[in-house]
């Protein structure tokens, strides 16, 4: 691991919105009184009723409660597009870049904008969705996926989008999970060339929900699809039929804007809740200052609006800053490994967001996909998902950002809305693999694993906590407060937590080490290794599954499993296939296995439960220190392990 430290140059601390001296004084002054911090940054919104109660929050378990602005009342589209219209109108809010460089980008006014929101909010309202219904959001990266999203915002129905990756299950789960009225989806969905047949997967999904609930269909690549008449709505000719005005309707601050379903360490995805108010104040905070977004700039994050990155940094964050925002509807990969850079020369990106997953895999694919694109329009270089390995940093520094381009290595969750730790551009000067140092407001602690005690000292090493709550926070799981509780302040009282180890240097920098509970990070996407079991076991052949992560060289993780079969069951390498392909549509493509080791027995304590420990330390060939075996049942299954491992 290097320390070497690579400081703003002075073009740029003279240039940015924050310098490192602004950034001590604001970040001092965020954590001594952030009531009054809040106050005024809370402004950058325009409310249709101003607040006055900035924030009321309890960690307590008797008593947990997260509101800001609380007494505030806005609308989140009306500050992504209308506020917008009298400086803006012709500005390109969204340009709109195809899977096919063959096929025409989009640019996308603010003025158009508002029209399409508009319609596609009366076509909402048409099917019946108002204040507070759910409408589930199955789409690829198009343009209407944006549409779709501040439509619901509009009338305040709460959208909950599932990644166009997610299996007709997974599809049906969240649409039951939060009783949503209508699902939003498209006729099909090219990526990398090869298209997925997305309304037959919505299709296969609404099998398993009620019969009332409405499928409204864009047209997109114009391929065949079943029809369902009096359920199937077509999205194209209700637009052009729709009243082209809709008033936006005024929200309180903490009315939920959208619902967003995570993995955790057990049992089924959550839905995490964010509100309206503090959510949109802080998405469009930390758009502008960790990117150092200026007027007129063009910034493209590659995220999927599947996640919640796409939500913060393609959409919320950007259009309530007024900025043009770029969404590509392909991967990296198609045609060739220049596709991102062919994207940005075209468009002349001035902020690029990607994840580290796609650095590495570009990085492989060598050095002159980069170099054949004019990449001078690039400032700020960004990475998000999964902690970023030191050779990825120093590719992306070299090759992509000629060593003249800062790198804003963001560390955040699903959960907290948008950026905790992170450098600034104009501020901070990086380590790479590190994600410095806390945004404004925020104050992170290490906690002792085991004492549960806060690590006062500058260096440590232990679970990262929260100690105060920022505006973004996620507010509740959808219907199950009490798991709210549980996931994320039941470990250790009073403070939010994360979920992922950290370490803090002698500069105060924190390093991300990994999740410290079962959730994996597969591409930078998180996944429950307890989903992935369920899946496993739900097949009639499956007796018994244990699913760990392992280091996988672009992946970040693999996905490693250990599978018992059922009592007089051939372990075949057809087997095996069979048993991909089925997690593959139990949950989605992101969740095929990448190993499948049979095993005739996992390894267990006395009382039954997987030593996962083990099975971690096998799965990355670490066998030779393996700790402490001795509370286990049966030690020789161990040596099974180890000696059939990876097969
Ligand atoms: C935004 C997003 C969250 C988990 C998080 C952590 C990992 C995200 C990171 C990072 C190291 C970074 N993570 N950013 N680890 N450095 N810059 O990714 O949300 O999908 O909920 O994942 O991802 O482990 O806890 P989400």
């Amino acid at each position: 691991m290097t320390d070497k430290t690579y400081p703003p140059s002075p073009e740029m601390a003279a240039n940015a919105h924050i310098n490192a001296a602004k950034y001590e004084e604001m970040y001092a002054s965020s954590v001594a009184d952030p009531i009054a911090f809040w106050a005024e940054q809370g402004k950058r919104i325009d409310w249709i009723k101003p607040y006055t109660n900035v924030r009321d929050v309890s960690f307590a378990k008797e008593d947990l409660h997260i509101r800001w602005f609380d007494d505030g009342e806005l609308n989140v589209c009306a500050n992504c597009v209308d506020r917008h219209l009298p400086a803006r109108a012709d500005q390109t809010a969204i340009i709109w870049e195809p899977d096919s460089p063959d096929t025409p980008a989009q640019h996308i006014t603010y003025a158009q904008l508002h029209d399409k929101v508009q319609r596609f909010a009366n076509v909402l309202k048409e099917l019946g969705v108002g204040k507070g219904d759910r409408v589930v959001i199955y789409l690829p990266m198009i343009p209407e996926a944006s549409y779709a999203m501040l439509a619901c915002a509009r009338i305040g129905a709460i959208h909950s989008i599932v990644f166009a990756g997610f299996s007709p299950d997974a599809l049906a789960d969240r649409i039951n999970d939060s009783e949503a009225k209508v699902v939003i989806t498209a006729d099909h969905a090219p990526r990398g060339g090869r298209v997925t047949p997305l309304k037959s997967n919505a299709d296969a999904a609404l099998l398993r929900c009620e019969d009332h609930v409405k499928c409204l269909v864009a047209k997109h690549t114009g391929g065949q699809t079943t029809w369902v008449e009096g359920r199937d709505y077509d999205l194209g000719a209700m637009m052009e039929a729709a009243a082209t005005d809709c008033p936006p309707e005024p929200m309180n601050a903490e009315d939920p804007l959208f619902i967003l379903y995570t993995s955790g360490s057990t049992g089924k995805p959550k839905g995490v809740v964010h509100s309206s108010g503090g959510y949109i104040v802080y998405a469009s905070m930390t758009h502008e200052i960790t990117f150092d977004y200026h007027d007129g700039d063009v910034f493209w994050c590659t995220a999927d609006v599947g996640w919640v990155t796409g939500h913060s940094y393609i959409v919320y964050g950007p259009l309530a800053n007024g900025a043009t925002t770029l969404m590509f509807e392909g991967v990296p990969t198609y045609p060739d490994a220049g596709r991102f850079w062919e994207v940005c020369a075209k468009h002349k990106v001035n902020q690029f967001y990607t994840a580290p997953t796609a650095i590495r895999a570009l990085m492989g694919k060598g050095t002159e996909f980069v170099e054949k694109h004019d990449l001078s329009s690039i400032r700020i270089l960004g990475t998000v998902g999964e902690p970023i390995n030191p050779e990825a940093w120093n590719w992306y520094n070299d090759v992509v950002g000629k060593g003249k381009c800062p790198i804003v290595d963001t560390w955040w969750q699903t959960e907290t809305g948008g950026h905790l730790l992170t450098p600034l551009p104009g501020a901070t000067a990086t380590k790479p693999g590190s994600a410095t140092t806390p945004f404004f407001g925020v104050e992170p602690i290490v906690l002792d694993p085991q004492t549960a005690e806060e690590i006062t000292t500058t260096e440590a090493e232990g679970v990262l906590c929260m100690k105060q709550s920022w505006p973004g926070q996620m507010r509740t799981v959808w219907g199950d407060p009490e798991r709210f509780y549980d996931a994320y302040f039941s470990q250790y009282p009073g403070y939010y937590f994360t979920g992922d180890g950290c370490r803090r240097d002698a500069d105060g920098y924190y390093w991300i080490t990994g999740r410290v509970d079962d959730v994996i990070n597969v591409s930078g996407h998180r996944m429950g290794t307890a989903e992935v079991e369920s899946a496993l076991v739900a097949h009639a052949k499956v007796a018994e599954a244990a699913v760990v992560g392992y280091p996988h060289e672009i992946k970040g993780q693999g996905i490693y499993c250990y599978v018992t079969l059922m009592d007089g069951v051939e372990p075949t390498d057809a087997l095996r296939t069979e048993l991909s392909n089925w997690v593959r549509t139990e949950i989605g493509p992101i969740a095929k296995p990448d190993v499948i080791q049979w095993a005739p027995g996992l390894p267990k304590t006395r009382s039954g439960k997987i030593m996962r420990r083990i099975l971690r330390k096998i799965a990355e060939n670490d066998v030779s220190s393996l700790g402490d075996t001795s509370t286990l049942a049966e030690p020789a299954v161990v040596d099974d392990l180890i000696a059939n491992r990876g097969g």
